[in-house]
């Protein structure tokens, strides 16, 4: 079984979600396809953050999905199975795979292809790089990469690579069809009025673009 066995990566974000608790979406997307859930609460408190993980760690595992906490690799060797998401200017990810272990499976966020290979020679499992389109909470950052960033990482690394950023349904060929192995999310779930309605959307979207590229 590859580590990275999913193509929809939920990342989770309860101030974005709309008439549901975050407890109701993370479920529904489950039920409806997503493959993995990152924790990503950046004003919990640790503790909270901690049960939270543990939650979403034990309705993944019902599904069959992976969880993962973004940058706390305390909460992460705290709930066994989880993986860890680093940012960019995280701990270095060498330095991280000695803390985990060989077993937890480590993501990074890239800006970059040059950052892809960093996070590839350090032992990445995989990468998500973004901003590929405009997404409010990313403009600090500059310009989105667009879909060519996705084409020109992937002729550099063998990692698989998440497009993240302003992804809809209808831009999910486009990041697809530009070598991407699947997509990561914030508002595309998180603030959609029907959970399981969109998230089997972009699953059969995903799957549609996969088969074409074969
Ligand atoms: N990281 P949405 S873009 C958390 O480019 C995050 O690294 C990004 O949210 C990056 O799907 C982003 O709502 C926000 O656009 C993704």
């Amino acid at each position: 079984m590859p580590r990275v066995d999913f193509s929809l990566y939920l990342i989770t974000d309860r101030h974005r979600t709309v008439d549901h608790s975050l407890h109701v979406v993370i479920t529904d997307a489950l039920d409806h396809g997503a493959g993995a859930v990152q924790v990503r609460e950046k004003d919990l408190p640790i503790r909270s953050l901690l049960t939270l993980t543990r939650e979403i760690a034990a309705a993944t595992k019902r599904c069959g999905a992976q969880c993962f906490v973004n940058d706390r690799v305390d909460v992460c060797l705290s709930v066994p199975g989880v993986g860890i998401h680093l940012r960019s200017d995280s701990l270095p990810v060498d330095k991280v795979r000695r803390l985990v272990g060989p077993d937890r499976v480590i993501a990074v966020s890239t800006h970059s292809s040059d950052e892809v290979q960093r996070a590839e020679q350090q032992g990445a499992d995989f990468v998500v790089l973004g901003p590929i389109y405009d997404t409010p909470s990313k403009r600090a950052f500059g310009a989105p990469l667009g879909p060519t960033a996705i084409d020109s990482a992937r002729s550099k690394s063998r990692l698989p690579i998440f497009a993240i950023g302003g992804i809809t349904l209808e831009s999910v060929g486009e990041v697809m069809g530009a070598g991407a192995s699947g997509i990561a999310v914030i508002s595309a779930i998180m603030a959609a009025p029907d959970v399981g309605l969109i998230t089997r959307a972009l699953c059969a979207e995903i799957d549609r673009h996969r088969t074409t590229m074969q």
